[in-house]
């Protein structure tokens, strides 16, 4: 379920015919990820032969980005960049095809839609199979926000305004109580009450910000460990995908949610809460393969607040759920009733686990 209508198979072709594709189309199948777009994954043969080719095409959600130019400017930016930064430690940068215009997406009728190459013999994972899984990924998040260090960030947009700020997150988390469209407030109770006990917490790296304890630096925006491919033969990681949200940020967030979904014990929209928690030995492993990386650039604030960034991120997508939730799931998309208040429950209670725990 989603806000945005359903299209027919007739109207997903006609859109992936808008790009510069050769060769005969075989299928076009739905690729059910995500919470924000829908893909799909189109075949193409091109005869004599050859091998199958295969693209990755997206309807976006432009009721969540509302400004689509912006959001393909940034990844029309972002895959150039990673393109020139190489691929020297085996990853491959994402790379679009363009429309049969020339631009980076298209319209058909008044939806947007982009394309990428589908990257070939790689799989992703929604839990790590093993610690050195997890550090592998948080080494090559580090790695892609070295790449992202030499890309000025007045070069990109800030297409979802205060998309990181854990402030103006809570701001917005009260602007739906306020209004409480759906009566759901009052079901809601024993959520808020842990947040608004977090309150003063939820400021630490927007103050961090604001006095230049912390830099702003360009990062990846959603480090779930399934925007990681992996390769099916080495199972090294190959390519980081989903770039809607690489934006000036703080690299603590990336962090910090990659620990969020990484070292999860359950899933994020778990329903028997008891099995949610953090595993310290995949956490362990993300400091490891992150600090590979970053410990070159991160500062001593930096460092210091790596387990804090995973407290402050989680409690912070946790809201973003809870806020969802009560404004009617107008945002993530949702597959059963209450979808959005599972999720909010596992991040809280991921929160909860890690001020245990960590
Ligand atoms: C959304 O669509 P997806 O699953 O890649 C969201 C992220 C959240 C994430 C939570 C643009 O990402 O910010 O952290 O869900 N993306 C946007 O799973 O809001
Ligand atoms: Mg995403």
């Amino acid at each position: 379920m989603s806000v945005l209508p359903d299209l027919t198979g007739g109207e997903v072709e006609t859109a992936v015919r808008l790009f510069d594709l050769d060769g005969d189309l075989v299928e076009i199948v739905g690729l059910h990820r995500g919470h924000i777009h829908d893909t799909h994954v189109s075949t193409w043969s091109v005869g004599d032969g050859a091998e199958a080719r295969r693209f990755v095409h997206q309807r976006l959600n432009d009721w969540v980005f509302r400004d689509i130019p912006a959001l393909m400017h940034n990844v029309g930016v972002v895959t150039r960049h990673l393109a020139r930064a190489g691929g020297q430690d085996g990853l491959t940068a994402l790379a679009l095809v363009g429309a049969r215009d020339g631009a980076d997406y298209a319209f058909s009728k008044d939806t947007p839609w982009r394309t990428y190459h589908f990257v070939e013999g790689t799989e992703s994972y929604d839990h790590p199979r093993d610690a050195e899984m997890a550090r592998a990924a948080a080494l090559a998040f580090g790695d892609f926000q070295i790449k992202l260090s030499t890309l000025p960030a007045s070069e990109l947009r800030e297409t979802i305004p205060n998309f990181f700020n854990s402030e103006a997150r809570l701001a917005q988390l009260e602007d739906a109580c306020r209004r409480d469209p759906l009566g759901r407030v009052a079901e809601v109770q024993r959520e808020l009450k842990f947040i608004e006990g977090r309150r003063r917490q939820l400021s630490v790296f927007e103050n961090a910000l604001r006095t230049g304890k912390m830099p702003r630096r360009v990062i990846h925006g959603d480090t779930k460990l399934n925007n990681v491919l992996f390769d099916v033969e080495t199972g090294q990681p190959r390519c980081i995908v989903d770039l809607d949200t690489c934006m000036p940020g703080y690299s603590l967030f990336d962090f910090g949610d990659l620990v969020r979904f990484t070292a999860a014990t359950s899933d994020e929209d778990e329903r028997e809460l008891d099995r949610v928690g953090v595993d310290v030995e995949m956490y362990r492993a993300l400091c490891d393969g992150y600090l590979e990386k970053a410990s070159g650039f991160l500062n001593a604030f930096e460092v210091e607040h790596m387990a804090f960034a995973a407290r402050i991120v989680t409690l912070t997508i946790g809201m973003r759920f809870l806020a969802d939730h009560i404004k009617g799931d107008v945002y993530f998309k949702i597959e059963r009733e209450g979808h959005n208040l599972d999720r909010a429950r596992v991040q809280l209670r991921m929160v909860d686990a890690m001020e245990r725990r960590l």
